[in-house]
């Protein structure tokens, strides 16, 4: 079976063991993706990263923290933190890749087997789409080469650009 999978839909929906947050540095939620996520999961969610921040004071760009998944049917949810895009020159394009190599990590030390991104900083935080959508299946492939416990990556695709960038970039030979 294909290890790299790509739905269309809300990622709140999804019945996978963990799904990844495209979050902010402070952890207190916001709006997109992150607002759907804490309404679905519930006040928990919100509890959970209250604690990691009084931990380790947030969570910079290009890391990411885990908490439980609430009332959502996952395990966990990986709280990751993008970029927010300036004009390219700000590093952006590597502290996207290392949100979603360090939530990979993060989920092969959690052993989950099953987990599902969205577009991590392609709305709110404006990084392009089509470097974006590169940047990410990179990432998951490269990781993918070099791990076998995670079994299936999904990428949920929210709106239909870029729904279709992926499906175009995912079907293209290697
Ligand atoms: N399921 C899957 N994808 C979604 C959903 C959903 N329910 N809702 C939106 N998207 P954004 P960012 C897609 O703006 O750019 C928040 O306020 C959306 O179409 O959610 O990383 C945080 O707190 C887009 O493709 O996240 C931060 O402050 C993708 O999710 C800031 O926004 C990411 O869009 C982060 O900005």
């Amino acid at each position: 079976m294909n290890r790299i999978q790509l739905v269309r839909g809300d990622i709140t929906k999804l019945e996978v063991d963990a799904i990844v947050n495209a979050a902010n540095s402070s952890l207190t939620g916001g709006s997109g993706v992150d607002g759907a996520i804490h309404q679905a999961a519930g006040p928990r969610l919100l509890e959970e990263c209250l604690k990691i921040r009084e931990r380790q004071d947030g969570c910079p760009p290009g890391e990411a923290v885990i908490t439980s998944g609430g009332n959502l049917k996952v395990k966990f949810v990986i709280h990751a933190v993008g970029p927010i895009w300036k004009d390219g020159s700000e590093d952006e394009h590597n502290i996207l890749a290392n949100a979603y190599r360090n939530s990979l990590v993060l989920a092969q030390a959690n052993s989950v087997e099953t987990i599902a991104f969205p577009n991590i900083s392609t709305g709110i935080y404006g990084f392009p789409k089509i470097p974006a959508a590169e940047i990410a299946i990179r990432e998951v492939k490269d990781f993918l080469t070099k791990d076998d416990s995670i079994q299936t990556v999904t990428f949920c695709c929210f709106d239909e650009e870029n729904f279709d960038i992926y499906n175009q970039l995912l079907n293209k030979a290697p």
